[in-house]
């Protein structure tokens, strides 16, 4: 078989990558590890910048976002039990969607299978060759029969655990990595959210997030031990805890039935360069960020739009200029990501480690940030997203 662009993984970038290229008239295949129901029903990320939401609405894919995604003009920040808002309307005049990722993922599918578009799921032992020439390929079993897929490009969007990386030669790539001496226990529960806006809580016991999917269900996370037994939480344990940690008079804290809970580990990570020949890597194929700055969703999205523009310059019109900076354009971007991520994870957890100046540091932060308003600005501009390119 022979496409344009030979895409790995079904997640937001390779999905969208594959719908952006269609609109431009560029082929593409899709190969994914997983089913169809597997990647439609994956719990992930929840909030969407606002170029993210522009970029999915001028491509035809943002009308169920915006019929059912919850628009939030702003978060609260509650330190020891007092709140302060960050009103990101009055601040930049923008706001964040939130959307679920695997509804993302819904509408993606939905919209390359209208359009007829090439994706295998269940795609097994995919692996990546010929990238360093200009005849690169892909190999995979499906239904017990071995595969070959010609293209011209590789697009490596497999996520963390994928191969694509891996794949480049020892000595291309070098790695950036810090991890944190903590995790993250995230539920699911079937009750309204307590808060019409996330709640990002800072407290002595350590970190709590309240945030929501719908009208009707819950998403709340503990900060917790990185390598945390979830045996060990029993819901009764983990209500305990949320209603400790987001405390606050007046607050009440509604429960309910939880449907799913995993824990998270904290991580840094990006490599450079994040293409290598005729492979490019996208989204958390080439960088992670810890989810307090809620940025990995739409990181995937920036690179897959500067990555679309650069194959359409070349396809279309043989200029390889895009091709040939992608790297060096979304790591500018990513950069930025990974400092703010960094930063608000900073800010709000409990290190083991902090000496009694440490915590006074963290405290005189966040009274700097409440209390100044180029300080809650600058939170504002990243939390809804930097221009896709900067
Ligand atoms: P994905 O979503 O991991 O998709 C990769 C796809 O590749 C497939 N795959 C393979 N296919 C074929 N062959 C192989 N060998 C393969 N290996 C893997 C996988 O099955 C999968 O379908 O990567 P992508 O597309 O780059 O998207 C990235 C996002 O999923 C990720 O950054 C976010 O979910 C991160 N994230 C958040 N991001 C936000 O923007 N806002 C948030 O609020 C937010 N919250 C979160 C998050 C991630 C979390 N977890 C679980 C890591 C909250 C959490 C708890
Ligand atoms: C989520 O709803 O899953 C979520 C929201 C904000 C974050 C991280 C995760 O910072």
């Amino acid at each position: 078989m022979r496409t344009q662009i030979g895409i790995v993984g079904a997640g937001p970038a390779g999905l969208l990558l594959s719908h952006l290229l269609h609109l431009n008239g560029i082929d593409s295949v899709v190969l994914e590890a997983r089913s169809r129901e597997y990647v439609e029903n994956r719990i992930r990320a929840g909030v969407l910048e606002y170029p993210v939401q522009h970029l999915l609405i001028d491509s035809n894919v943002g009308a169920r976002m915006q019929a059912e995604g919850l628009p939030h003009n702003g978060i609260k920040l509650r330190v020891e039990g007092q709140d302060h808002r960050i009103d990101f309307k009055a601040l930049t005049g923008k706001h964040v969607m939130v959307y679920s990722q695997h509804n993302v993922v819904q509408d993606l599918i939905a919209a390359r299978l209208a359009a007829e578009g090439h994706i295998v799921f269940e795609a097994a032992n995919v692996s990546v060759h010929g990238f360093q020439s200009d005849a690169p390929y892909i190999l995979y079993e499906h239904d017990g029969c071995q595969h070959r897929l010609d293209c011209a490009i590789i697009a490596g969007c497999d996520g963390y655990h994928g191969v694509c990386r891996d794949s480049i030669p020892a000595g291309v790539l070098r790695v950036f990595e810090r991890d944190y001496p903590f995790g993250w226990l995230g539920i699911l529960a079937d009750t309204p959210p307590a808060s019409e806006e996330l709640i990002y809580s800072s407290h002595s016991r350590g970190f709590a997030l309240l945030s929501m999917r719908s009208p009707t269900v819950s998403r709340l996370y503990l900060q917790c031990a990185p390598d945390e037994d979830i045996e060990t939480w029993s819901d009764d344990r983990i209500w305990a805890e949320l209603q400790t940690r987001l405390s606050r008079e007046g607050f009440a804290l509604t429960e309910g039935a939880i449907t799913q809970k995993g824990v998270t580990q904290m991580r840094s990570f990006v490599v450079e360069p994040m293409q290598c020949g005729r492979l490019f890597l996208l989204g958390d194929a080439a960088h992670i960020v810890p989810p307090t700055g809620a940025k990995g969703l739409n990181l995937a999205a920036a690179d897959v739009a500067v990555l679309t523009r650069a194959l359409v310059a070349w396809l279309r019109h043989g200029n390889t200029d895009g091709l040939n900076a992608y790297s060096e354009t979304v790591l500018r971007r990513v950069w930025k990501a990974q400092r703010f991520s960094w930063w608000m994870t900073s800010l709000l957890h409990r290190f083991a480690s902090h000496t009694p100046f440490e915590h006074r540091v963290q405290r005189a932060e966040l009274d700097f940030l409440f209390s100044s308003s180029s300080a809650s600005t600058a939170l504002a501009e990243n939390y809804v997203g930097l221009p896709l390119v900067v």
